[in-house]
């Protein structure tokens, strides 16, 4: 039997959160989709995975990090100083790349030191990939912030596979083109054997990038992916929509502690209908819409008054950067305005909570809302699209989903597609939303169910890891300088 490869997975954080806060060190498993995709391809292969433990070097946490996951995998921590994780991590990726490829205006100029601050922590992730690598182990870069790791492996002289998932969108190239490093980034994403995205839209954007800004690129089709071939280095580019565990949200929604909680919550109701909305603290998540089309609404339709209500969840994030300070207050001020205006003593248009929920509680939400509303300006994917439909086992509810949300590409069989910036057109999508009767729900939501179900988060993992075995031959024909047949399997594959 073939044994398969080591999987390394690297990613900005270790799937562990570290907390010291009542003296003691407490090594707690991270949540979300990408810990439970990974964690299991990462376990099987008896693979490491190498990230940052969130907090400066501590030779007790190294060393409690060192039996953490013993013996199916190893965590490898790289520590970073203090200012190099505000230059690397709040500066460049935070403050630079995150608004720009979410097709927004950056809050500062880009901080040469910011620059050199992000290479200089992706030779160090490259550094202990190195140490801890060997030839035939498969290595899988995550996100923005590693964007120039594969590029620092290769100059290390590392012939491993390595591949690149993008989670966030890929901007066009006129919006690239702000970056004073766009060029470099592109290279450096082309050392990568296999580049990931979320949709169509991210991959010919990256395609259309590498067209403009590298002229001597060629591109050839390769089954449903891309080579994108240039001096020594072949690429394939390819669209993994990244999928969520469908099975467990649907068990742990059936399950009788989230049941009885659902019942508790729609019981609260009063007979109005529940919109509800779930987004981490960020303004690429158009918290601020959805709350002006819920006014619009009100304002237009006074017999919805008392008969319809938002829970709006916004888990804290990033709050040391004043721009989310900022929107948090924008987003208070809203929330009071409206209600200020609207209430009455027996009803409040707005319930808000600013903080994290238990995953049973989020689950509970999802089961008692009638409308989910998704308004992201622009968002890679949406995982809370996605666990809204895997967790309504009832298959009721409906979903509103921005089109600039890469959830919208697989899920508008089933629901309401908007544009955030028509605030008119989310409050008339409420409505509509608020008028499907329950077998059209049911239609919907089944329709919805089937797509999350097949592509769960599994089927996106092993799909990338096939795309990476498969694209091994062509890396090393080409390591060894026989650049013709790659040309030739690109061409056959056509
Ligand atoms: C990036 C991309 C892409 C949220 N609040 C609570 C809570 N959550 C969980 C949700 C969901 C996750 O956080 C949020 O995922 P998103 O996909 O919506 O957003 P980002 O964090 O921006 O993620 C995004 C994703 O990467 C994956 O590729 O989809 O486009 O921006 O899982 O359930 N979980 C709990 N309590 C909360 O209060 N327990």
């Amino acid at each position: 039997m073939i044994k398969s490869p080591r999987m390394i997975v690297v990613s900005n954080r270790l799937p562990i959160t570290v907390d010291t806060s009542y003296g003691d060190i407490e090594l707690k498993p991270s949540s979300g989709g990408l810990v439970s995709a990974l964690l299991p391809v990462c376990k099987r292969s008896r693979g490491s995975w190498i990230g940052w433990p969130g907090i400066e070097f501590d030779p007790e946490i190294a060393e409690a990090l060192r039996f953490e996951g013993c013996p199916d995998y190893s965590l490898h921590p790289v520590f970073l100083p203090q200012q190099q994780v505000s230059d690397y991590y709040d500066g460049f990726s935070n403050g630079i790349i995150w608004p720009l490829f979410h097709d927004m205006e950056a809050s500062a100029v880009p901080d040469p030191s910011w620059w050199q601050a992000y290479r200089d922590v992706n030779q160090k992730f490259a550094s202990v990939v190195l140490r801890i690598a060997d030839r035939d182990d498969v290595i899988w870069v995550h996100d923005y912030h590693l964007m120039l790791c594969g590029a620092a492996l290769r100059k290390k002289g590392s012939t491993s596979r390595v591949g690149y998932f993008h989670h966030i969108p890929f901007p066009s190239a006129d919006i690239f083109q702000k970056l004073p490093w766009c060029e470099h980034i592109l290279k450096a994403l082309l050392q990568y054997d296999v580049v990931g995205f979320q949709s169509e839209r991210d991959k010919s954007n990256f395609l259309a990038c590498a067209r403009r800004f590298i002229p001597e690129v060629r591109l050839q089709r390769a089954g449903n992916c891309m080579m994108v071939i240039s001096g020594e280095s072949v690429s394939t580019v390819g669209v993994f929509p990244i999928g969520i565990d469908f099975d467990s949200i649907d068990e742990l929604s059936r399950s009788e502690k989230v049941q009885l909680r659902t019942t508790q919550v729609t019981g609260s109701h009063n007979d109005s209908k529940m919109l509800f909305g779930v987004d981490r603290l960020d303004y690429t998540k158009g918290i601020l819409e959805r709350i002006r089309a819920l006014d619009l609404l009100l304002e237009e339709n006074l017999e919805l008054h008392e008969k319809i209500r938002l829970v709006q969840v916004v888990v804290p994030s990033r709050e040391n950067v004043e721009r989310y300070s900022r929107l948090r207050s924008e987003i208070e001020s809203l929330v009071s305005r409206v209600n200020g205006k609207y209430a009455t003593a027996t009803w409040t248009p707005i319930k808000y909570l600013y903080k994290s929920i238990s995953r049973n509680e989020l689950m509970a939400l999802y089961r008692s809302a009638d409308v989910m509303l998704v308004t992201s300006l622009r968002d890679g994917m949406n995982l809370v699209a996605k666990e809204f439909c895997a967790a309504r086992v009832d298959t009721q509810g409906a979903l509103i989903v921005s089109e600039f949300a890469g959830a919208a590409a697989e899920l508008r069989t089933g629901a309401l597609v908007i544009n955030p910036y028509n605030v008119a057109g989310i409050s008339r999508a409420v409505q509509t939303a608020l008028s499907l009767s329950p077998a059209d729900q049911q239609r919907r939501m089944q329709a919805m169910r089937r797509v999350v179900q097949a592509g769960n988060v599994f089927r996106w993992a092993e799909s990338f890891e096939a795309a990476l075995h498969s694209s091994m031959q062509p890396m090393v024909m080409l390591r060894s300088g026989r650049t013709d047949a790659v040309m030739a399997r690109a061409t056959a594959a056509n």
